[in-house]
């Protein structure tokens, strides 16, 4: 089984739309130290490629879709996303690419960590052998 998890946020809606807020302690599984998005990204373009050593992430599609694929080195398993009320939780260690992309995309990611590109595991290969070291089972 890979380690991902698809959190249901709390939707406060009423007649004028739909709202989600997010609050540390309550609906997240970490602190948020950084937000990125995403958006204006070709259906067929391959994003991601990579997996990162610590960082832990909650994606949401806040717009349109698109399709993660999550590999834990052993199995991948693909999880589309469309719905502003979800969000895929994706711990370390598990290699992401996402791709099929609708024109509406915008992906909102909310992450544990501030940018540092030595998280970053870009080469999968690498990421095979530093996942295998981990694997005590
Ligand atoms: C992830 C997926 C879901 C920054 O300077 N700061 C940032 O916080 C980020 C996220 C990126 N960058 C720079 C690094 C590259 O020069 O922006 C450029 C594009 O980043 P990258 O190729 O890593 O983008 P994606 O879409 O392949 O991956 C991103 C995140 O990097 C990654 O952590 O899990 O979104």
């Amino acid at each position: 089984m890979i380690d991902y998890c698809l959190l249901n946020f709390r939707v406060r809606g009423d007649h004028s739309g739909k709202l989600v807020a997010l609050e540390k302690g309550e609906d997240f599984p970490f602190e948020i130290k950084r937000v990125y998005y995403i958006w204006a990204t070709d259906r067929d373009i391959i994003r991601g490629k990579h997996a990162h050593r610590a960082l832990e992430q909650v994606v949401i599609c806040t717009s349109g879709s698109c399709d993660f694929i999550l590999d834990n080195g052993r199995e991948r398993e693909t999880v589309h996303l469309d719905n502003p009320e979800q969000g895929l939780y994706i711990r370390n260690n598990i290699w992401r690419e996402f791709t099929n992309f609708s024109d509406d995309c915008v992906v909102m990611v909310l992450a544990s960590e501030h940018y540092d590109e030595s998280d970053y595991i870009r080469d999968y290969e690498t990421f095979l052998k530093e996942v295998a070291t981990k694997d005590y089972c």
